[in-house]
């Protein structure tokens, strides 16, 4: 992973860098706000309703909804969901009307977690701190669970709520876009062949931007979706998005090499054993957490024209910027 950055570096990163040498703006307006009673009160939600959209563990046939089941309620953070929750919530929207897109997208990104997981992606025995899910019922039904979490995400989002702005064929094509082979799906191909080669910053960024930032980036549009919210609004709410989710990776890829496998309830370390290309890898340890901090404050800056509304979702780029999990 011999990456040297000053000639290739995209401006994104040479700005990033040089802002990083700097002394650092404090994230200071999600201080004082409650994020932990947010978090516990919202995932006990989103699993309430995922419960009700899943089809029940005893219908037919069993094997294929006790998988689906077994990966979703595993105790994931539940971010995606938090976040179009608190998207809704800046945009005036109640929660409820944005429940179906959270429980959507939390579904498109399970099924990414156990096919990411399989013997011929990363081959991964823990995922959320249990054995993972081809470990538990097979190959075969792992991939058929991960297919059914996919296709039950478009079932749930054709049962929401609808807006003048954003009729149903809107939401399933925001989903579809998110998922499909030129974002998330071409991050994974491009994260795969990427393995033991020396990539470019750029082509790092190509890889984070879809594999991660783009559900990440799309749970907060649903959400402001789900409240009709003007396209300004939109467009602030995409790069707060944006910048987040390329957060969430660079972060990721820190605690890959920080982190225990207990804490983290996943095999650390896996991304070195694949010679992965990573931020930590390419700059180090030190200006990959002020880059994380530099794209968190990005994403603050995309969120001036909501002042109070969006206190939720300052608090939870704060909360994912410092995360130990
Ligand atoms: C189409 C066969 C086929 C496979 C596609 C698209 C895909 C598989 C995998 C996506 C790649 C991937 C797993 C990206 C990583 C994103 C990421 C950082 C996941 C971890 O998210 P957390 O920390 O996990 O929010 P929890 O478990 O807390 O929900």
């Amino acid at each position: 992973m011999r990456i040297v950055l000053a000639a290739r570096a995209p401006i994104f990163l040479q700005t990033l860098l040089m802002a990083a040498t700097t002394q650092p703006e404090p994230l200071d307006s999600a201080r004082g706000f409650d994020l932990a009673g947010f978090l516990k009160t919202r995932t006990e939600r989103v699993n309430r309703a995922l419960n009700r959209f899943l089809p029940k563990a005893t219908t037919k046939p069993q094997t294929i909804h006790r998988a689906m089941r077994y990966s979703l309620f595993a105790g994931g953070k539940r971010m995606r969901p938090a976040l179009c929750l608190a998207a809704a919530q800046a945009c005036g929207g109640r929660e409820s009307d944005a429940l179906p897109a959270a429980c959507a997208v939390e579904c498109i990104h399970t099924y990414s977690l156990i096919h990411d997981d399989l013997p011929a992606m990363d081959n991964d025995d823990f995922r959320r701190g249990k054995p993972t899910n081809h470990k538990v019922f097979g190959e075969g039904i792992a991939v058929l669970a991960g297919d059914g979490l996919l296709t039950l995400a478009f079932e749930i989002a054709a049962r929401a709520r609808a807006t003048p702005r954003y009729p149903h064929a809107r939401l399933i094509l925001e989903l579809a876009r998110a998922a499909g082979s030129r974002q998330l799906v071409a991050g994974q191909v491009a994260d795969l062949e990427g393995e033991g080669k020396s990539l470019s910053v750029p082509e790092l960024r190509y890889i984070h931007q879809r594999k991660t930032s783009a559900l990440l980036s799309c749970a907060v549009r649903l959400g402001g979706m789900s409240a009709n919210c003007t396209p300004a609004q939109l467009e602030a709410l995409t790069a707060f998005g944006r910048n987040v989710g390329l957060a969430f990776q660079v972060i990721d890829d820190i605690l890959d090499v920080t982190q225990t496998s207990e804490c983290l309830g996943k095999t650390a370390g896996k991304d070195t054993a694949a010679r992965k290309a990573t931020y930590p890898a390419i700059v180090g340890l030190g200006p990959s957490r002020r880059i994380a901090r530099q794209l968190t404050e990005r994403a603050f800056r995309a969120l001036e024209m909501f002042p109070g509304e969006a206190q939720t979702l300052r608090a939870l780029a704060a909360f994912l910027l410092h995360r130990q999990t």
